[in-house]
């Protein structure tokens, strides 16, 4: 009888251990799972999504709030925040970070070959015109003229006149 009862509150202890493991397994699972919920399945998590004050219920990774050229899908991606053009606050905006060719830094590190020099003030392409104001596209590239207006006209001109 003995022997029995305490084998039975044995079973009844094991059992209720497993409960508690499981428990905890499903309690742990939940929270993964709310954590990585993507209620309008754009790819970004709504945690993250409320975080950045977007709209978690309305697909927005093409958005880009910030206009600093990097969607917020990309901001989601490269840990940058989509309404701060310039997350690490060197100068560069973000989508220029990203998309410099081959002068791609860190969007969350102000000094990405940490030579004292901030991404900013480096000057990828060696063309004398500082990441921070040299052109969109045409950064790594070189600009001949010198000019990254984007006006695309009178570039020849300035040179000649300043050259005169
Ligand atoms: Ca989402
Ligand atoms: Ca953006
Ligand atoms: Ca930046
Ligand atoms: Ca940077």
């Amino acid at each position: 009888m003995t022997l029995l009862s305490t084998t039975r509150r044995a079973t009844a202890v094991i059992a209720s251990l497993g409960a508690a493991a499981l428990l905890t397994l499903s309690t742990q699972s939940v929270t993964h799972a709310a954590g990585a919920r993507d209620s309008d399945r754009d790819g970004m998590p709504n945690t993250w999504e409320i975080r950045h004050h977007l709209d978690p219920h309305r697909a927005n990774a093409s958005g880009d709030p910030d206009h600093d050229g990097l969607r917020n899908l990309g901001e989601f991606r490269h840990g940058t925040r989509p309404h701060d053009s310039d997350t690490d606050g060197d100068g560069e905006d973000d989508g220029d970070e990203v998309h410099d060719g081959c002068a791609s830094t860190d969007p969350t590190d102000s000094d990405t070959d940490d030579d004292g020099v901030e991404d900013g003030q480096e000057d990828a392409d060696g063309d004398g015109i500082d990441n921070a104001d040299d052109g969109d596209d045409d950064n790594c590239q070189g600009d001949e003229s010198g000019d990254d207006s984007g006006s695309g006209s009178g570039d020849g001109f300035t040179v000649t006149y300043v050259l005169r």
